[in-house]
This record gives structure tokens, C-alpha cells and sequence, in this order.
């Protein structure tokens, strides 16, 4: 009698440390999971929460031929390397001795009016590409999905209306300037332009809320391929957008406190 006592203890412990190795390995995948989730969804937003003094120049997250033959290698080498590089050479050195060095991105748009206008530019200058570059895909989800299709649908009539209203805004941008999509502080998608490096987070846009998607309108970033054809470039522009990428944005500034 004892004996089988013992032999059911052990068979208990044994299936039990069968099913505790199982739940631990499920932990962990689930963990690693959830990580490279985060990772992912948080790789582009994170830079608002960066210092100043702790911005660096990130890597573009594909080759500068990825974009072909859409955006072509030169555009995309030079804007990249050569425009974005600029900017943040440039807020770098404007604000290396600044006793704002410590702020976050964040809150250096937030309050951009308080600041010179060289920091106003080359601050929206990195941000604005920085999240240029980390939307764009030479593989990319085409359309919207789930929540956000949703809410397009919602706020503008349809994913056609949207578009017809971002190209508008993009098209009739005059000089310099971005085309974007954010969520504003009602929940709502909206659509706006900015002139220059301006973004609807700054304090001094017309429009402001959270953007999740934009286009670059200056000259630098069509004229090698579409010279004057502004109208071209932006409707080639839907070619290379992830709308899953956007999507993850959308995800984030729903949970932006
Ligand atoms: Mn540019």
C-alpha cells in the first residue's frame, strides 16, 4: 500500500514537473513575444521620449535602393544622408549648450514657440524623417486594416476619401512643408499640413493632435525623379507606405497620455 503511495506521489510530481517545464516555456515564448512586440511598436515613437543630448542619428531601416523603383536610390541616399544628417547635425549643435538639453523631443515641440527658430526647424526637421523613414516599406501592407480601417472609414466616408484629402493637402501645400495624418486630442483622425519642418505636435500648428503618417512636399525629396510633378510623387507615395507600420502608430497614439 505504501509503496503504491509512493510510486502515485512520484507519478504526480513527475506530471507535474512535465506541466510546470510546458508553463515556464510558455512564459518565456510568451515574454520574448511581448518584447519584440513592444520593441517594434515603440521603435519609432520612443525617439519623443529621448533627451536632446541623447538623440542620435538612427539607421535607415532598409537599403537607400529598398524604395525602387518608386523612390529612387539618389532621392532616398541623399535625402537621407545628406537632408536628414543636417537636421540633426544641426539641433545638435543648437542645443549643445542649451540648459533645455535635457527635455525630451517631446516637449521641445510641445513648446517649440519658445524657442529659436533654427531650433524649431532642425527639431522638426529630425522628427518629422525620422518617422518619414520608419513608414515607408519596399514591402509594404497596402491598406489599412482593423482599428484603423475602421476609424478612416469613420472619420473620413471611406480609405478613397481619405486619400482624395490627404493628396489635396499635400498638393496644395505651397513652398515647403508635410501632409500628414494624426489623431487629434477628440479621438478623431484628421488630416492637415504643416509649412516647413513644422508637425502637429509643435505649439504652433494650426491643427495639432498625434501624426501617425506624413509626407515630405519639399523639392529634396522628388525633384531628381518627378522634377515639378509634385502630383506624381505623391500618388506614387502610396506604393511605399505600411499601413501596417501605421497602424502600430495608430495603436500608440490611442494609448499617448
Ligand atoms: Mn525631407
Amino acid at each position: 500500500m505504501k509503496t503504491k503511495e509512493n510510486k502515485n506521489i512520484k507519478s504526480f510530481s513527475r506530471t507535474l514537473k512535465f506541466v510546470s517545464s510546458y508553463v515556464v516555456v510558455a512564459m518565456i515564448m510568451i515574454s520574448v513575444n511581448g518584447q519584440s512586440i513592444n520593441n517594434k511598436k515603440n521603435k519609432t515613437m520612443e525617439v519623443l521620449k529621448n533627451k536632446i543630448s541623447d538623440l542620435v542619428f538612427y539607421e535607415l531601416p532598409y537599403s537607400y535602393d529598398a524604395l525602387e523603383p518608386h523612390f529612387d536610390k539618389m532621392t532616398m541616399e541623399i535625402h537621407y544622408s545628406k537632408h536628414h544628417k543636417a537636421y540633426y547635425d544641426n539641433l545638435m549643435a543648437a542645443m549643445k549648450d542649451s540648459p533645455k538639453a535635457g527635455v525630451s523631443l517631446l516637449e521641445l515641440m510641445q513648446n517649440i514657440s519658445q524657442y529659436p527658430v533654427g531650433v524649431r526647424n532642425n527639431g522638426g526637421g529630425y522628427f518629422n524623417h525620422h518617422l518619414f523613414w520608419n513608414i515607408l516599406s519596399g514591402s509594404p501592407q497596402k491598406a489599412p486594416q482593423g482599428k484603423l480601417k475602421d476609424a478612416i472609414e469613420k472619420d473620413f466616408g471611406s480609405f478613397e476619401a481619405f486619400k482624395e484629402e490627404f493628396e489635396n493637402a499635400a498638393k496644395t501645400r505651397f513652398g515647403s512643408g508635410w501632409a500628414w495624418l494624426s489623431l487629434g486630442k477628440d479621438g478623431k483622425l484628421f488630416v492637415s499640413s504643416t509649412p516647413n519642418q513644422d508637425n502637429p505636435f509643435m505649439d504652433v500648428a494650426e491643427k495639432q493632435g498625434y501624426p501617425i503618417m506624413g509626407i515630405d512636399v519639399w523639392e529634396h525629396a522628388y525633384y531628381l525623379k518627378f522634377q515639378n510633378r509634385r502630383p506624381e510623387y505623391v500618388g506614387t507615395y502610396w506604393n511605399v507606405v505600411d499601413w501596417k507600420k501605421v497602424e502600430e502608430l495608430y495603436e500608440i497614439a490611442l494609448n499617448f497620455k
